[in-house]
């Protein structure tokens, strides 16, 4: 595996940063997790972009431009050779001494890993999972903006202990966690984006009520848009989900995955439905054919 820091490759023994860092002190810093399919970065202008707002949100000058970031991200999967795999892109503040103050840390690091992930079992993608509601509120805006894709992940964390706490024999499916936002309104999974289908339209909250603009959530829209499929984006409340014909979730990691069970109340007819089939398709069909080219073909 190499590891890219800085400009510069290290194995994975070798790649290290400082205990200084205050990414590593204080969650001070901003990443986001990419896909590759069939040899190309999926949406990594969008990826990048929106790490650039992350860093902006937090003032954080990253200490490159976004075409040479793009092709640093592509070299790193090349120089490791994948095809279908996960990036990791991180900008930490960089080392600096013990206090909060980041004017302390005059030097962001640039990382990038380039992997692979399994974040749902595959059955699962057929047979759906099951989530709960987390106590856990998501972050509220004007605190920490969940907007922000920042290295401080500590709330969704919580969530998922209590998930990973609820999970058992009895429950396998039971892999993801529902995070209310403060109002008491939905806001998204732990690490995913919640979509439902009712009256045959799509609907997802809206940016408004606290939520990443997660990228593949917006290719969802689009591709709904494309087959005609009206898209609500509204605040919406457990209520709804409970009483919804289907429900999914989208993430760079978990892709499209079916949710058939929420709080023990099956969902529709309790098996994926139709709407979620068709759209899960078209996001099969625009990953294979999408992003930028890794490889000469
Ligand atoms: N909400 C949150 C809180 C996220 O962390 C998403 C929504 C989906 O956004 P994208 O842009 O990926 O469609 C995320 C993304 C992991 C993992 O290891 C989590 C994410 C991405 C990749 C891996 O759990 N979360």
């Amino acid at each position: 595996m190499r590891i890219y820091i800085d400009g510069q490759y290290y194995s994975k023994e070798d790649a290290k940063v400082s205990v200084f860092d205050h990414g590593f002190l204080y969650g001070d810093g901003v990443f986001e997790g990419i896909r590759a399919y069939n040899g190309r970065v999926f949406r990594l202008k969008q990826h990048v972009d929106r790490l650039y707002e992350s860093a902006a949100a937090i003032h954080l000058s990253i200490p490159t431009s976004r075409p040479d970031l793009c092709r640093s991200v592509v070299e790193t999967v090349r120089a490791n050779e994948i095809r279908d795999g996960y990036i990791r892109l991180i900008v930490s503040r960089g080392p600096g001494d013990l206090g909060l103050d980041p004017r302390q840390c005059p030097t962001p690091s640039i990382i990038i890993i380039a992997g692979k992930i399994q974040l749902y079992p595959k059955e699962c993608y057929d047979s759906g999972i099951e989530i709960l509601t987390c106590a856990t509120r998501r972050n509220r805006p004007d605190a920490l903006n969940p907007a922000i894709k920042s290295l401080n992940y500590l709330n969704n964390i919580l969530a998922k202990i209590e998930v990973s706490t609820a999970h058992s024999e009895k429950k396998p499916r039971l892999l993801e966690g529902l995070m209310l936002n403060a109002d008491g309104k939905v806001a998204e999974c732990t690490g995913d984006n919640i979509f439902y289908v009712t009256g045959g339209g799509l609907h997802t909250p809206p940016p408004s009520d606290g939520i990443l603009r997660g990228v593949t959530r917006q290719a969802v829209l689009e591709l709904a848009r494309e087959a005609g499929i009206p898209v609500v984006e509204q605040s919406c409340t457990q209520l709804d989900l409970y009483a919804a014909e289907e429900c999914f979730l989208t993430g760079t990691g978990a892709e499209m995955i079916p949710v058939v069970q929420i709080d023990d109340r099956p969902i529709g007819d309790g098996q994926p439905g139709p709407v979620t089939q068709q759209l899960r398709a078209r996001f099969a069909a625009l990953v294979a054919a999408e992003g930028v080219r890794v490889y000469a073909e």
